[in-house]
């Protein structure tokens, strides 16, 4: 082709931060394939990097603000866009006062530079504290741990999956997921890697995953008793006599409480937990014995174990069981990476429960509240009571539990505006939608994900496209509002605001890099590294890495040991009939957002309710079959796909999808429908010590739609 070029990024999509190689001819994307240069992904994608073309070439994709009117959606200048939703936004406050202003911030803020570079300008100019975000329905607990011990809710360790011998994986599909809070391109080739070099890989999950079918070992776990296998796990390594002296392990001489983890887990020998857990005492101990005589090993937890119950006890557990047996900040271990910019130095050290939000009482963390809170704060009246609402990059409708009854919520509001290419489950409520551009549209830097990178690398992609005239960035959309809704913001915020309008937020991200830990690292030198640079595998970093003034690892023992309570009533009362539901994760499928792409959702639907041939029996349904599934909540019908895959007793269905709502305008996710999960999952079911959600582990009833029922609605819905 005569005007063919070749262009090189980072995928924004997930946390891999891979490196793709785009071939375009100035106007059109030719192709997507992974960069054989980058130091970091060394050439891997996955199937949803080709994506990137669908959602910039989605013709369902917004490039103008929207205006909701009598007669339907009506294209609006910026403009007057802007002014509007400013207007909205001012009217609320004015006769509600400056509360009764939500805003929510979904997942891809935090994958975009810009976004991440400027938010603080809309939050700060709204003046409002009812703030929520996607992190308390996610990775909430990893921070409030890291919070806790580390002093800065930023500083979180993570597995150095290239050198060590023995991984632990619990509640966590890095095969589907690509990783996460565990920025790792390829996660197949390095497991395999660790197999070759005679380590073991150790999957503890209620399904046998994909990353279980290639580890070395997969045990089952009865959902949301995670908690009593690491306690007991923590038990053991004392019993056994395997903790590290101080003597001989830096991170425990840096933790004077540490003579108390001792006995923390006294009372849970494996045998009291083997039932409940399903795991048995001869299990546990072994598991023990060889997580401690391997020559390194760690102990990782994601979703599975972060979003339950016992999220932040469990999270806390983990990180205690990585330092006592002397796993932290060792080779092969759990590592501080030491990323090129630093937030850590750029941001608070965070809080949990300065306040607790009106009517379900639920802490904040860091200025946040729960989102299981944010549907109350709507329907439930009073002072305080959210009358308007600003949606950044977030679907809650989908992603967050009980979404049924925040999508009432959200159609009761007296304003609402939504930041989103698409008009979604959630966005459609809005009065106006304003649109960013794609991200071929946008310059980035991964200023969230290095900072979890298993390898230290740098690297920054300018914009490959240019924006149209009519588009505006994030960053331009969170500028604009500020100047409209800030007019008295002090001198100093304005003239930041000023320039950073000039020179874009790659001008912030160059004063992060020459502040940052790497001399000689800055834009200018990474715009002549178009693959990235890479700084090296993760160093020890203790004590530098710690914030706490005293340089100390702060356990914070009585905290969590309170909870110790709670896991005492939850064995007590357990109750080994209940049907349980897990979420799942597919490599094709990316939250809610990306179903609007023909290559990623074509062939067999993917959203269906797993379960094992055992319950299925018990419970009267056959493979395909349809199923009536009921929660405290509400009811969906899915079609069942009976496994082996799942323990018996367990069903999942993955989220993201329930796209058949009435208004939404993505015609390829519309006709890929599914339901939403999050219809089922319990905004009363949390994790009290955290606020956060608890998606996994969601009591359920199961019900066969007689087949002929079944046949008579597919008739009429298709009449
Ligand atoms: N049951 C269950 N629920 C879950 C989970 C689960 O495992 N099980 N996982 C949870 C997790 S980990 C997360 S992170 C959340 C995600 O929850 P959310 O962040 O609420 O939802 P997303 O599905 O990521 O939707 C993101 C929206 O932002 C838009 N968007 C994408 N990129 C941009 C951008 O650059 N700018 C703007 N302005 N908009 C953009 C998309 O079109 C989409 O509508 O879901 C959670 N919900
Ligand atoms: N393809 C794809 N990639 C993604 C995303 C996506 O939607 N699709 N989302 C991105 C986001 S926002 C995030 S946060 C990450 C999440 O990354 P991961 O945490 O790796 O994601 P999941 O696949 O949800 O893995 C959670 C695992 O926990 C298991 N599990 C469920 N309940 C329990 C339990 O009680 N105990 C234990 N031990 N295990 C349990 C589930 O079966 C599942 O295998 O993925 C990111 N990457
Ligand atoms: S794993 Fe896939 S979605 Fe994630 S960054 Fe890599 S190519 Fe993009
Ligand atoms: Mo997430």
């Amino acid at each position: 082709m005569a005007n063919e070029q070749t262009h090189f990024r980072t995928c924004t999509l997930c946390e891999a931060m891979c490196g793709i190689e785009v071939k375009h001819d100035g106007e059109n994307i030719l192709s997507i394939k992974g960069d054989k240069n980058d130091p970091f992904s060394q050439g891997y994608i996955c199937p949803k990097a080709t994506a990137l073309q669908d959602l910039h070439e989605d013709p369902d994709r917004l490039r103008q603000p929207i205006e909701r009117t009598a007669d339907g959606w009506k294209e609006i200048s910026w403009p007057e866009a802007l002014d509007k939703v400013a207007a909205g936004i001012q009217s609320v406050q004015k006769l509600y006062g400056q509360n009764a202003l939500g805003i929510y911030l979904g997942n891809p803020n935090v994958h975009n530079m810009g976004s991440m570079l400027t938010v603080k300008h809309l939050l700060t100019s709204l003046k409002t504290r009812s703030r929520f975000s996607a992190t308390s329905i996610d990775q909430l607990p990893h921070h409030v741990v890291c919070m806790h011990l580390f002093g800065h809710m930023l500083r979180i360790p993570v597995p150095d999956v290239n050198r060590t011998q023995y991984m632990l994986i619990i509640g966590g599909n890095p095969l589907a997921s690509n990783g996460s809070i565990m920025t790792a391109p390829n996660m197949r080739q390095k497991l395999k890697d660790l197999k070759a070099r005679d380590g073991k890989v150790v999957v503890i999950d209620p399904r046998r995953t994909e990353t279980a079918e290639i580890a070395s070992e997969h045990h089952f776990i009865r959902p949301a008793t995670d908690v009593l296998l690491l306690l007991a796990m923590l038990n053991e390594i004392y019993a056994q006599g395997f903790a590290k002296t101080t003597a001989e392990n830096k991170a425990a001489a840096l933790a004077p409480e540490i003579e108390r983890i001792a006995t923390f887990a006294k009372d849970y020998s494996a045998e009291s937990v083997a039932s409940i857990t399903g795991i048995t005492a001869v299990e546990i101990k072994r598991l023990v014995k060889e997580f401690c005589e391997a020559e390194s090993a760690v102990c990782y937890g994601r979703m599975g174990v972060s979003v339950q119950e016992f999220g932040l006890l469990s999270q806390y557990l983990i990180m205690v069981i990585n330092i006592v047996t002397g796993r932290l900040d060792e080779v092969g271990g759990l590592m501080f990476p030491n990323p090129a910019v630093d937030l850590v130095n750029n941001s608070g050290p965070g809080y949990l429960g300065k306040r607790h939000s009106r009517v379900s009482k639920l802490p904040d963390f860091n200025g946040d509240y729960p989102v299981v809170a944010m549907a109350d704060e709507m329907l439930v009246e009073g002072e305080g009571q959210l009358k308007g609402f600003i949606n950044v990059a977030g679907n809650p409708v989908l992603s967050t539990p009980n979404g049924e009854k925040l999508d009432k919520a959200l159609s009761q509001l007296d304003f609402m505006v939504s930041l989103d290419y698409f008009v979604t489950e959630t966005s459609r409520h809005a009065n106006i939608i304003l649109p960013p551009v794609s991200p071929l549209e946008r310059d980035h830097y991964d200023v969230t994900f290095n900072g979890f990178a298993v390898h230290n690398v740098a690297k920054y992609s300018p914009a490959l496209f240019a924006k149209k005239a009519n588009e505006k960035h994030d960053w331009e959309i969170n500028l604009e509002l500020a100047k409209r809704l800030d007019k008295n913001a002090p001198f100093a915020t304005k003239v930041e605001r000023w320039l950073t309008k000039i020179f874009g937020p790659k001008f912030l991200l160059d004063q992060g890099l020459k502040r940052g830990p790497y001399e000689g690292i800055n834009l200018k030198k990474l715009n002549k590294n178009p693959h990235g640079i890479d700084l090296g595998p993760l160093q020890s970093m203790l004590p530098k890495a710690l914030k706490h003034k005293d340089k100390q690892i702060h356990l914070n023992v009585d905290f969590y040991q309170a909870d110790l309570d709670r896991v005492k009533d939850m064995m007590q009362q357990y109750d080994d009939s209940q049907i349980l539901l897990i979420g799942r994760r597919h490599v094709r499928s990316n939250n809610s957002w990306l179903h609007n792409s023909h290559r990623l959702v074509k062939g067999k639907s993917r959203c269906t309710l797993m379960l094992h041939p055992e319950t299925a029996k018990q419970q009267g349904i056959e493979d395909g079959q349809n199923v009536k599934v009921s929660s405290r909540v509400g009811s969906v019908i899915i079609a069942a796909e009976v496994t082996d895959e799942l323990m018996p007793g367990v069903v999942s269905i993955p989220h993201g999808w329930g796209h058949g709502r009435k208004g939404v305008k993505q015609k390829i996710a519309q006709a890929h429908a599914g339901v939403s999960v999050n219809d089922l999952t319990d905004d009363t079911l949390i994790d009290q010590l955290s606020g956060n959600a608890a998606v996994n582990g969601v009591p359920v009833s199961l019900e066969a739609v007689p087949l002929e029922v079944h046949k008579l609605e597919t008739a009429e819905s298709q009449a």
